[in-house]
């Protein structure tokens, strides 16, 4: 069976999980990762070097790297599906992947981090002003396309609507005054429908 390292509260965690979900997937997921600890065990550095979350085992095959995990389960389970058989469909979805992991997560980690991760009396107001600020130039980007179709990459939900579904469920849950992008809410109400994605969207940001 299928194993996901990684605690759900992790935003890449939750791409994992979402995308076996996704699939109808049976698999035994095992709490690792910061109160849960085990990521530094030498049992746990063997299959990850990084000492991260999230990491899986399928058939013997080891695997890190959440939005690399969910290409390969979409793969591998999904052809023609959430591994879009056209090729300019996949890399529409794949670019989109990429767009969450090195664009839009690392503008609003910060927000995060100071509005979640960190007591109230030790916050800083600007660092959280400048992650809405830029957040919502991202969002307007997004916004911008899918003013012109349904998911990411076109008519029908892919792998490339499940990193970014995630990023985008936690900066909606954060405390922060928000600009409208009308197209981003009718994608993620859509998003938030889907069975596959119940795990992610009851919880709580913590
Ligand atoms: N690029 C990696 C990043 C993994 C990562 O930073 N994971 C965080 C949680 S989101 C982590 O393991 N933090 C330490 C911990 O939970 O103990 C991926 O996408 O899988």
């Amino acid at each position: 069976m299928l194993k996901i390292w990684g605690r759900l509260t992790s935003v890449n965690v939750q791409k994992v999980v979402w995308c076996a979900d996704e699939l109808g997937l049976a698999y035994d997921r095992i709490e690792a990762g910061r109160d849960f600890g085990l990521v530094d065990t030498p049992g746990y550095r063997a299959k990850n070097p990084n000492g991260l979350v999230p990491v899986i085992e399928d058939d013997g095959f080891v695997l890190w790297e959440s939005n690399a995990i969910v290409r390969y389960l979409a793969s591998r389970y999904s052809e023609g599906t959430l591994w879009p058989a056209d090729r300019q469909v996949r890399a529409d979805a794949d670019r989109w992947m990429d767009w969450q992991a090195t664009s839009f997560n690392p503008v609003i980690g910060p927000a995060f981090w100071q509005l979640i991760r960190t007591a109230p009396d030790r916050r800083d107001a600007a660092v959280i002003e400048a992650a809405r600020e830029t957040g919502e130039k991202k969002l307007a980007i997004l916004d911008a396309h899918l003013a012109t179709r349904e998911f990411v990459a076109g008519p029908s939900f892919t792998m490339g609507d499940i990193p970014l579904g995630c990023s985008v469920d936690r900066w909606y849950k954060l405390p922060l005054p928000r600009e409208t992008h009308v197209h981003v809410a009718r994608w993620y109400a859509a998003l938030r429908m889907r069975k596959g994605a119940r795990q992610v969207m009851e919880l709580a940001l913590a």
